[in-house]
């Protein structure tokens, strides 16, 4: 299999997770970069319409795209170790917190919303920054009052062991720390963060730690 990838990308960063966690190396990775515009390259978006990453080429030629999708392809091909919870409850849970970053928060905070704002809107980088942290911390404090008061929240966002939601928390956690986001408010999201980023699979899906990190 072959992912397509960049260093900075969350979604793609949520998808090496869970490759890692899942003991499974891609044969090969391309690197997309996204500051220089590979993601609207001719060849790129022939392949991925939607120019975004991350995609997953499998060996027998089909491609998979958005985070999630790939995530539980990834889940279903191979179940163990569950990213899922069994219980049908639990497993909404889970979805439910990987679904308010994957699809309240990120998409508004994403570079080509970003660029709009600035290229097309014309705001000033003073007002792209305030929507960004609007929006994260909208975000956040709906997410930390949910975890800190759910007696389900453990070491993890669901007990003590890592799921898709702690996979979609902590690339959106150094999301926010790049653009220097004030995480004191969140106290139980950044314990979150601290105890995966404890696990190897967490922390070699860093951005720094990826090849093409700049
Ligand atoms: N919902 C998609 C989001 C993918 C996405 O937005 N990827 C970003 C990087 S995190 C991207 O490729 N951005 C390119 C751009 O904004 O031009 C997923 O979960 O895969």
């Amino acid at each position: 299999m072959r992912l397509y990838d960049y260093f900075r990308s969350s979604a793609a960063y949520r998808v090496r997770i869970a490759l890692n966690l899942k003991g499974i190396t891609p044969d090969a990775r391309t690197h997309v970069h996204l500051r220089k515009g590979g993601q609207r390259a001719q060849d790129y978006l022939a392949f991925n319409p939607q120019g975004l990453v991350p995609a997953l080429l499998l060996d027998d030629g089909r491609a998979l795209t958005q985070s999630l999708a790939i995530i539980e392809y990834l889940e279903e091909a191979h179940p163990e170790p569950p990213l899922l919870p069994r219980d049908p409850v639990d497993r909404a849970r889970v979805r439910a917190i990987s679904l308010q970053i994957a699809c309240d928060i990120h998409p508004l905070d994403n570079l080509r919303v970003l660029n709009y704002l600035i290229g097309t809107i014309g705001a000033s980088r003073e007002q792209k920054d305030d929507w960004y942290r609007h929006w994260i911390d909208v975000g956040f404090d709906a997410l930390e009052k949910m975890l800190a008061r759910d007696r389900a929240t453990g070491r993890f966002c669901h007990g003590d062991a890592a799921t898709l939601a702690d996979i979609c928390v902590v690339p959106q956690l150094a999301n926010a720390r790049r653009f220097d986001i004030d995480l004191s408010p969140y106290p139980t999201l950044v314990r979150i963060e601290s105890a995966c980023n404890a696990l190897p699979a967490f922390a070699d899906a860093a951005p720094a730690r990826q090849p093409d990190a700049e």
